[in-house]
């Protein structure tokens, strides 16, 4: 039953964790992965920014939607996905002492994340797949294309698939005993959405690939947009559960925070599974075809139940962060526990940060525009992406960026280079993407269009007059967009460098034998030789 790689273990003197060796190399490089897709996909928003900034209008147009396609696809997917599969590693293993029970498998998955990575931004980079992040038919893509966003995702469920997996064998061989930790929940949750989402994904790009290769005549455009948003929404509700997960964790890392009431903050994660998902259908609010009710259904009564899971979360971890702190002392007051905080902790202001530019930022436009009067005010107007980009960028991005700060000298084992840089950082990056979410979403509510090259219709041969301000707040967007820009490159250089440069933290090893063996007996003796 155990196989040789059981012995692998070390024990993490900080955290006191049992961590799998051949599961922490494998951590490693979708960590690393991970990291190569934000700086590609970070170039490619630098680059569309400046375009979007009439005083700057840098691309030509084919480059711009080229651009767009690319930095979504790198952003969204890429990014965000190879550092949630190094996510589930560590929840599975690290968190409950466990070993990953099949690391050939991790390997194949990991292999074909990267192959469809690879194989889908070739396509996007030689001029096969102008078709953005949405590639709604009838664009058409080379085929390639679809084949590779098919092969990453198959690679992402597979690894779902070893994480439940992993949890099973933690359970049977004893590693791990009565319920799972609250950290390890929210991902279980994540992984229940991403195979949901995945599925959607299947359904929708394997019709789209055999369209693209002329097997099937033609895709209804209505139930693509369906199929798609089944896939592009619900990814972001697995972002949502792992990056309110990764605010626990780095709560209870940074001031050794815990739940107050654990069992209300799991419930908070079910209400995500329960109500989340059906919020995709405020894509189709514009949509001809659909019943009033079942829009009105789907975008209000429903999605509160994930709101008040959020708003829950909201509450119950600055409160947790605040019995902590006043446990340590910080008691004048009302707010010595916030004053005192850990603030230049990059991972404790990251997180803070995210807090509240997710909840503030993100969640108040969010529940505003997926009603169905505002969203058909806000539809295809830069609203929408100002939106996004303070939930998956200020809240999911920086959160995983923050996490990254104790990934790098507790799991990778090496000590920070830049550590002063480190602590700006998460400011700096904060700061930068909000300025660019303001700028973007004012441009949008004067009506500023989305996705278009030429936002301000400069070149139309008709006038389409734009107040001074939506000129202006184009500008903001493209200061914040700088300013954030330079922050994503501080931190890929210092992850970068840590990774591969920084100084050792030896590691004491120890054989660490399964429970259901004794130290002592000859099947223990086997499994360490
Ligand atoms: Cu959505």
């Amino acid at each position: 039953m155990a196989d040789t790689y059981s012995t692998q273990f070390r024990t993490c003197e900080t955290t006191g964790l049992k961590v799998h060796l051949p599961g922490e190399r494998l951590f490693y490089v979708h960590a690393v992965t991970a990291v190569v897709a934000l700086l590609t996909g970070g170039v490619m928003a630098l680059l569309i920014a400046l375009t979007r900034w009439p005083a700057v209008h840098l691309l030509p147009a084919d480059l711009f939607y080229r651009f767009i396609t690319a930095h979504g696809m790198n952003m969204l997917v890429f990014w965000i996905v190879f550092f949630e599969m190094a996510g589930l590693i560590f929840a599975s293993t690290a968190v409950l002492g466990s070993r990953l029970p099949a690391v050939w498998f991790g390997w194949l998955n990991y292999a074909l994340m990267l192959v469809g990575a690879l194989l889908t931004n070739y396509m996007i980079f030689t001029g096969q797949a102008d078709v953005m992040f949405t590639s709604y038919p009838p664009l058409k893509a080379n085929p390639n294309y679809y084949l590779g966003i098919i092969l990453f995702a198959v690679g992402a469920l597979l690894a779902c698939f070893h994480f439940m997996a992993t949890l099973v064998v933690a359970k049977k061989e004893g590693y791990h005993k009565g319920s799972y930790p609250l950290f390890t929940f929210g991902i279980l949750i994540a992984v229940i959405l991403a195979i949901f989402t995945l599925l959607a994904g299947a359904a929708t790009y394997i019709p789209t690939w055999l369209w693209a290769m002329g097997f099937i005549d033609s895709i209804d455009p209505s139930l693509y947009r369906l199929g798609f948003w089944g896939f592009g929404h619900s990814a972001q509700q697995i972002n949502l559960a792992a990056m309110v997960s990764i605010w626990y964790l780095i709560g209870t890392l940074s001031v050794g925070a815990v739940p107050i009431n654990e069992k209300f903050s799991r419930g908070a994660f079910l209400l995500y599974l329960l109500g989340i998902n059906v919020a995709s259908v405020h894509h189709l609010l514009v949509d001809p075809g659909l019943s009033a009710s079942f829009r009105i259904f789907n975008t209000s009564y429903v999605i509160y139940a994930a709101t008040i899971g959020s708003m829950i979360h909201a509450f119950s971890i600055p409160a947790a962060i605040e019995v902590a702190q006043r446990a340590k002392g910080y008691t004048n007051g009302l707010f010595e526990w916030l004053t005192k905080a850990p603030w230049s902790n990059p991972a404790f202001s990251g997180m803070a940060l995210s807090v509240v530019i997710f909840g503030f930022g993100g969640g108040v436009t969010g529940v505003t525009q997926g009603v169905e009067q505002i969203n058909i005010m806000s539809h295809n107007t830069l609203r929408i992406p100002g939106h996004f980009h303070v939930t998956v960028v200020g809240g999911t991005s920086l959160a995983f960026m923050a996490l990254t700060y104790y990934a790098l000298p507790l799991i990778m084992r090496r000590k920070i280079i830049g550590e002063t840089w480190a602590k700006y950082q998460p400011w700096m990056f904060g700061i930068g993407i909000s300025i660019f979410a303001t700028g973007m979403s004012f441009a949008g509510i004067l009506g500023v269009p989305r996705r278009h090259y030429d936002v301000t219709f400069s070149s139309a041969i008709f006038q389409v007059p734009f107040s001074a301000t939506a000129t202006t707040m184009l500008g903001l967007l493209g200061i914040g967009a700088i300013i954030a820009f330079t922050a994503l490159l501080i931190f890929c250089l210092i992850a970068a460098l840590t990774a591969f440069f920084g100084e050792r933290i030896e590691a004491k090893m120890e054989p660490h034998y399964p429970p259901y063996l004794k130290d002592g007996s000859a099947e223990a003796a086997a499994v360490a030789s």
